[in-house]
């Protein structure tokens, strides 16, 4: 019997005694003691009805027993689809419809609002999290071993969703190859072992928080301070303790923002890691000034894991986002014609290797369109690669903002605009901050003589996308700028109102 991932990150820690997850309310949990309550819940998932490649959607708070889910569901031969807890109710609307899960696990707290859009399904719905949860509960007197269910390395693990340029998610499949590959890489190539204690204050429905951070410790045996949220003072705490953190820009210039963060904070610390989003070489430049440390950032997307990396050993260079890992090729190429670029030009980034996805579910026209037949995936970044290797990100082709790490599609925020009376069209665009890195600005025109209501606008936004997507200003215009070719100029957008 062999489950890819589960033997390789799961099964060997049957009986070891040493510290996984230590929890915000001082709760901590042994490697061991995770695989007993992991079995409980794959008990409860197959007991749910739940067959080998049945996806079980998770929107949940970040608990222990949400990371055992993880481990249940893989053992359980299940797909794993883990959801923004931040969606609305319309949006979570969409991807029960378009993934079809087997079961739901949501919060306690939204039980009534998840029900009444699963039972007319007849999709089952478990909750966790409050003091009721009914997954928790139900497992609790469950047997603590399971016996893994089989699972090729080309099987599905996971189906995470990423929004795209058309304005709807899809759904990225990822197998048990893709996400153990990228695991082996990393743990490697950033040396982590059993010796590691990582501050995770990540969400865990996406593939930094879930995949890289836990994925990496599971397999090098590291302890994990599970932090439900960012929270400055509970980092501030546990930094002196540990020796890893993994986060996105917005964490750095945050910890940077506080006087209590020094050197002296940071002596136990062996590595501060980067990604999802451009880290300013301001940024990387200050920490270093303040901490002696030289943030290692990496480059990835949800369709292929990570693709790159600063070396642990050698110059992490501001600006760039390293070399490929093992495993990986990268290639630029021209967007037009997709011959390889020479060394030093711009081009499309375009992947392959075990960590790159089998493809988006339900949606073979937009896989054909963006995985090539040789395997290489277009990522839809510009960058260019130096002679030895390294890559560095100089823009994007596609239309996204990416905010605190969140990607945000414009395209999804104009349709929910352009719907609305009154609206002629929106053109929606990213302006600098220095928070979240980028923001959302709506510029909108009204149709001939209507008079818009920004709060009308606002109060629909609110109920159809979730809150880090909203627009942060409106702006009411006469015209969008456009080119010759009637094509929305965002660039002339961000240069007016970017200030
Ligand atoms: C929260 N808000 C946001 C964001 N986060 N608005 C825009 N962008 C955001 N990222 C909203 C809140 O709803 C709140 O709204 C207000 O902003 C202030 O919230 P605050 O308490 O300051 O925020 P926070 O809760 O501290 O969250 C900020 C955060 C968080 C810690 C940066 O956004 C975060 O954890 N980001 C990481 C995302 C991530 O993991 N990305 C990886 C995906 P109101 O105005 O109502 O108060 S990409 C990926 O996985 C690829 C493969 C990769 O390469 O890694
Ligand atoms: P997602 O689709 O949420 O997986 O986000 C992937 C996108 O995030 C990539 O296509 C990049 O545009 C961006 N991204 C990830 N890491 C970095 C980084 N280190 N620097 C710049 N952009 C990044």
């Amino acid at each position: 019997m062999t489950n890819t991932l589960f033997d390789a990150l799961f099964a060997p820690h049957v009986g070891n005694s040493a510290t996984f997850l230590h929890c915000d309310d001082g709760a901590t949990l042994t490697y061991d003691a995770f695989l007993k309550r992991a079995a409980q819940l794959a008990h409860t998932l197959t007991d749910a009805g739940v067959h080998p490649g049945d996806r079980i959607l998770v929107q949940a708070p970040k608990l222990s027993d949400t990371i055992a889910l993880y481990a249940a569901s893989v053992q359980a031969g299940a797909v794993y689809l883990p959801l923004n807890t931040a969606y609305t109710q319309a949006e979570l609307d969409y991807f029960i419809q378009d993934a079809d899960p087997r079961l739901i696990v949501c919060d306690s707290k939204d039980e009534a609002t998840v029900k009444a859009l699963a039972q007319p399904r007849g999709t089952a719905v478990l909750t966790l999290g409050g003091s009721d949860g009914s997954l928790s509960r139900t497992a609790d007197g469950k047997p603590t071993s399971f016996t893994p269910v089989d699972r090729a390395p080309d099987d599905l693990a996971a189906l995470l969703y990423t929004s795209g340029t058309t304005g709807r998610s899809k759904g990225a499949m990822l197998s048990h190859k893709n996400l153990l590959s990228n695991a082996v890489s990393l743990t490697e190539l950033w040396e982590i072992t059993c010796n590691d204690r990582l501050v995770h204050a990540l969400p865990i429905f996406h593939t930094h928080g879930l995949f890289v951070a836990m994925n990496t410790s599971l397999l090098a045996g590291a302890e994990v301070r599970l932090c439900a949220a960012f929270d400055i003072d509970v980092i501030l705490n546990e930094v002196p303790r540990s020796t890893l953190l993994m986060g996105v820009p917005t964490f750095y210039t945050r910890l940077l923002a506080d006087a209590r963060f020094t050197k002296d904070c940071v002596q136990n610390m062996r590595l501060f890691v980067s990604g999802s989003a451009p880290l300013l070489a301001e940024t990387h430049r200050d920490f270093e000034d303040r901490t002696g440390h030289r943030i290692l950032e990496r480059y990835g997307m949800t369709e292929t894991n990570m693709i790159t990396s600063n070396p642990l050993n050698g110059a992490r260079l501001a600006g760039t986002v390293g070399y490929p890992l093992a495993g990986t090729e990268v290639k630029i190429t021209n967007p037009d014609t997709g011959a390889t670029q020479p060394f030093g030009e711009i081009g499309m980034i375009e992947v392959r290797g075990d960590n790159v996805f089998q493809g988006y579910w339900n949606m073979p026209e937009k896989t054909a369109e963006e995985l090539r037949a040789t395997g290489f995936f277009l990522t839809g970044d510009l960058g260019i690669q130096s002679e030895d290797g390294r890559v560095s990100i100089v823009g994007r082709s596609k239309d996204l903002i990416i905010s605190g790490g969140y990607n945000i599609y414009p395209k999804e925020i104009e349709d929910v605009l352009n719907d609305m009376p009154d609206v002629n069209e929106s053109a929606v665009f990213g302006i600098p901050n220095p928070d979240f890195g980028e923001s959302v600005i709506a510029a909108i025109v009204p149709e001939q003589g209507a008079t818009l209501s920004i709060e009308a606008m606002k109060d629909r936004v609110q109920t159809q996308l979730a809150r880090f997507k909203h627009p942060r200003e409106y702006l009411l215009l006469e015209t969008l700028p456009r080119n010759t070719m009637g094509k929305v100029q965002k660039n002339v957008l961000r240069d007016t109102y970017g200030s």
